[in-house]
């Protein structure tokens, strides 16, 4: 069935009208058009917000080309509603395997970008790995993800990263924001639409105390849920054990459970001995980039028949002594893979790709002095997003007064005093 390209359009309005930084970065990036000249490589989750970045790219000169980063996270009529647009080409496609995900990718190579906005390193992996062709004339990359970063860092370590990468993850705009609020919001909301159940008074287990565990543990309490968290790391959990959460290993907590959630980044975080534990009915879901941390293999091993769907974007594994475990959308980004799935809000995602046109411009401009590898976003371009944030929300800052700017310079015990 062809994609309705109107009701693309109108998703894509409905977010322009909710992210004015984005609307300030377009008219102000249009004027100076800093990346004019530019094939630049877009690879993330095609939906309407992303839609709205991809126009803005465009917008400050850039030759835009996209892909999906993610087999079941595109939307069809979004990306339909952006290929009629001037200066933007993209492969993206709603509910498509690995392999055909992979041909997407290698479509969009075949524009040789120059430069990668991208999710999870995945088409800067492509084109080191696939198309090394192209890193003759390649300027660097910009990454928004925590799973991205990491992999970058592992390219780097196996000496496969020949160009400079901003981490735009690591940057207080993108994790603080849109990994808690975004995470905990879209994975919640996304879960409890899939499954039409209740969360107050529920046992929820999330994997992982990172921003994401963080968010998705904090609001899953809000909303009345009795959570316990897992973790690998000390400190992580005694965080996590003084916010009040309960902290115990996944096999504990997975006799104890009713909801599990994974967001460690990691692969078979749930997995045989844990099903082994759980009560029937334990859902089962994956907030993670990737849909490895629920070892849905192991599941299949387990049930006596094949599963079968529940409920859109549920599948029910049944095993020997009869109880059931279900797993939401194949355990893929519960906030972007499920049926109704919409991603991140749309305030979030305008901070999140924000934070990435900025950097890359930024990028862009400085990549020829920078060494290869995985760079910090400098936190003068942080503050000024966080800046103009602000600004599109009516918010006012103080600033400091003389005498507080010299109290800071201060180190002698009578320039403290008596300054
Ligand atoms: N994410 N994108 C959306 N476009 O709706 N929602 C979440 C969207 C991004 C988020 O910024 C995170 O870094 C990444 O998805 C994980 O794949």
């Amino acid at each position: 069935m062809a994609a309705d390209i109107e009701q693309g359009r109108q998703k894509l309005a409905w977010a322009r009208e909710h992210m004015p930084v984005h609307a300030a970065l377009r008219e102000r990036l249009g004027r100076s058009r800093p990346l004019a000249g530019i094939t630049l490589g877009v690879c993330s989750h095609v939906e309407a917000k992303t839609g709205v970045f991809v126009e803005t790219l465009a917008a400050a000169g850039a030759e835009v080309v996209f892909t999906g980063s993610e087999p079941g996270s595109s939307q069809d009529d979004v990306v339909a509603a952006l290929n009629e647009q001037d200066g933007i080409t993209g492969y993206a496609r709603r509910g498509v395997s690995e392999e055909e995900l992979e041909a997407l990718h290698l479509q969009a190579l075949d524009h040789a970008p120059r430069f990668i906005l991208d999710d999870a390193a995945e088409l800067t992996a492509r084109l080191v790995h696939q198309r090394p062709a192209l890193l003759d004339d390649f300027i660097g990359m910009c990454e928004q993800t925590t799973t991205g970063v990491q992999r970058l860092q592992a390219m780097a370590r196996a000496d496969a990263l020949p160009f400079p990468a901003y981490a735009v993850n690591n940057t207080p705009m993108k994790h603080e924001f849109d990994n808690i609020h975004g995470t905990g919001e879209s994975s919640l909301t996304n879960l409890l639409l899939t499954t039409n159940l209740l969360l107050a008074g529920k046992k929820v287990v999330v994997a992982g105390f990172g921003d994401c565990g963080l968010g998705i543990a904090g609001k899953a309490r809000a909303l009345g849920a009795r959570v316990a968290i897992t973790e690998i790391e000390p400190r992580q959990a005694l965080r996590a054990h003084m916010a009040g959460f309960e902290v115990m290993p996944m096999l504990e907590a997975a006799a104890w459970g009713e909801i599990f959630i994974t967001t460690t980044g990691n692969r078979d975080v749930i997995r045989a001995e844990h099903f082994e534990a759980m009560a029937d009915g334990a859902l089962l879901a994956n907030a993670g980039h990737f849909n490895v941390e629920i070892d849905a293999e192991a599941l299949a091993g387990l049930s006596v028949e094949p599963p079968h769907e529940a409920r859109p974007g549920i599948m029910e594994y049944r095993l020997a002594d009869g109880r059931r475990l279900h797993l939401v959308c194949e355990g893929r980004l519960v906030n972007l893979a499920t049926p109704t799935a919409m991603g991140h809000p749309a305030e979030v995602m305008d901070q999140t790709f924000a934070m990435q046109i900025v950097a890359a411009c930024h990028l862009v401009e400085r990549a020829a002095g920078l060494e290869p590898g995985v760079h910090p976003v400098p936190d003068q371009v942080d503050r000024e997003v966080a800046e103009l944030k602000l600004e599109t929300l009516g918010i006012g800052l103080d600033t400091l007064t003389e005498s507080q700017q010299r109290f800071l310079d201060a180190w002698r015990d009578d320039q403290i005093k008596g300054a």
